[in-house]
């Protein structure tokens, strides 16, 4: 039978470039149809044959207190009705503005921009213009969203710069980003040792969710702490994904490392378009129109997308919010280990607030290397036997997953009882 999500998909791929609007979107790492949502509510969404899924995306982290929560309706419902975008200050950008002040304290200052990409890639330019160099250091397996200097793999020699992963970018715009090992500390010392006066700052995800999660080291995290306050060399988490998503004042809290720049997004946009960069004053004084690092966005702020992040950062910091989603994702994650040894299944998983990483490997990968080393063909026959029983996990072996408030214990049971179906097909 020909599904809806056919028909769409080929209709789509008439007008949009793979017929998607983000390219993980469209199935290709795991094969077969992508699913057309047409609407969502709690921890469920609903493909174009009206079927339900439990939904393990949630926007990609967004939907941190579950889909069309009415609280973040309504705000977005009365900050509609007044107009949709004024090209001027308005109150709300400041009470966010505060809010994240408050909950990230190394955030003295802050911009809003309107996605992840764009917070990270003013987030580098800042970095350039205050300190007067060009080089970066990123790591490899870690994204930071689509800006030229940042799509680069790592280079063929251990210390050499990257080369782009994307075609479109000139060699010249990846010359001065140096890729090196996510949680190698040595390497880490070398470069810095090497050049550390010319690097304008290493930017990292603090817990890396992109390579599917792995977390960083306390140890790889101190090591870079210390050689950037010993260069001069600016510090930039990029918490897109894991602000507000690991913990309430994300992984910064978590490792107690006081980064200099911070980049945010998902979670503070509640699932409309707001990000952010912000951090130390004395470095946010050289933005435009203050200084002489230039930045600007026709919608930065926007007051709907705003309602939406300020509802959800306020629901977020309800008692207990994290207790209870850090335990359920544990659950979740125990659960689906339990389903796999029962089976004979090689695999792993971990937890680390509302976020979850699944491996088939006998242990949990902290290293790139590592998480490529997974058995990705068992992964994607798992993600389908999954989707078949209406759990809709993250369409790669190379991805993390994200649970939400209403991720309550029916729906965790019900997405362990569909695991145990789907490793049995493996086994
Ligand atoms: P956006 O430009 O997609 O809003 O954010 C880019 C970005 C920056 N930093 C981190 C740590 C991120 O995870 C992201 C975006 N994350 C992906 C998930 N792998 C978004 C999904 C997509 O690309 O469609």
């Amino acid at each position: 039978m020909i599904s809806n999500n056919d028909t769409l998909f080929a209709r789509a791929q008439l007008t949009t470039p793979g017929g998607v609007n983000s390219p993980v979107r469209a199935f290709r790492s795991v094969g077969g149809t992508p699913r057309f949502i047409t609407h969502a509510e709690g921890p469920y969404f609903w493909d174009a044959d009206d079927r339900r899924y439990i939904d393990y995306i949630g926007s990609w982290g967004p939907a941190i207190v579950g889909h069309a929560h009415p609280v973040v309706i309504k705000a977005v419902q009365d900050a509609a009705a007044r107009g949709l975008s004024f090209g001027a200050p308005t109150q709300g950008e400041i009470e966010i503005a505060e809010e994240i002040c408050k909950l990230v304290p190394s955030i003295e200052q802050v911009r809003l921009v309107s996605s992840g990409t764009e917070a990270t890639m003013s987030a580098l330019r800042l970095a350039r213009g205050a300190t007067g160099r060009d080089k970066i250091v990123k790591f490899e397996g870690c994204y930071h969203g689509h800006a030229d200097s940042l799509l680069v793999k790592a280079g063929s020699g251990l210390l050499t710069f990257g080369n782009p992963t994307s075609a479109g970018v000139p060699e010249d715009f990846v010359k001065h980003t140096l890729v090196l090992d996510y949680n190698n500390c040595e390497q880490l010392e070398q470069a810095f040792k090497d050049m550390g006066d010319q690097i304008a700052c290493v930017i990292v995800e603090p817990v890396a969710g992109n390579m599917n999660l792995v977390r960083a080291t306390p140890e790889f995290l101190q090591t870079m702490r210390r050689l950037c306050t010993q260069y001069g060399t600016v510090l930039i988490f990029d918490e897109v994904m894991c602000g507000f998503r690991v913990a309430l004042g994300g992984a910064q809290a978590l490792y107690s490392i006081k980064p200099d720049i911070t980049a945010l997004g998902k979670v503070i946009g509640g699932g409309l378009p707001v990000a952010a960069f912000g951090g130390r004053a004395d470095l946010m004084k050289h933005m435009a129109p203050l200084g002489s690092v230039y930045q600007a966005g026709t919608l930065s702020g926007n007051p709907v997308a705003v309602a939406a992040g300020m509802s959800t950062l306020k629901l977020i910091q309800e008692p207990d919010f994290y207790t209870r989603l850090t335990a359920q994702t544990a659950k979740l994650v125990q659960g689906l280990s339990d389903a796999a040894k029962e089976a004979g299944v090689t695999f792993s998983g971990d937890a680390i607030g509302g976020m979850f990483g699944l491996y088939f490997a006998a242990e949990v990968p902290g290293t790139y290397t590592a998480v490529m080393a997974s058995n990705k063909d068992l992964f994607n026959k798992f993600f389908h036997a999954m989707l078949d029983a209406g759990v809709y996990l993250a369409p790669s072996a190379f991805e993390a997953g994200f649970v939400s408030a209403q991720h309550d214990d029916a729906v965790i049971g019900a997405t362990i009882a569909a695991a145990r179906g789907a490793f049995a097909q493996l086994a």
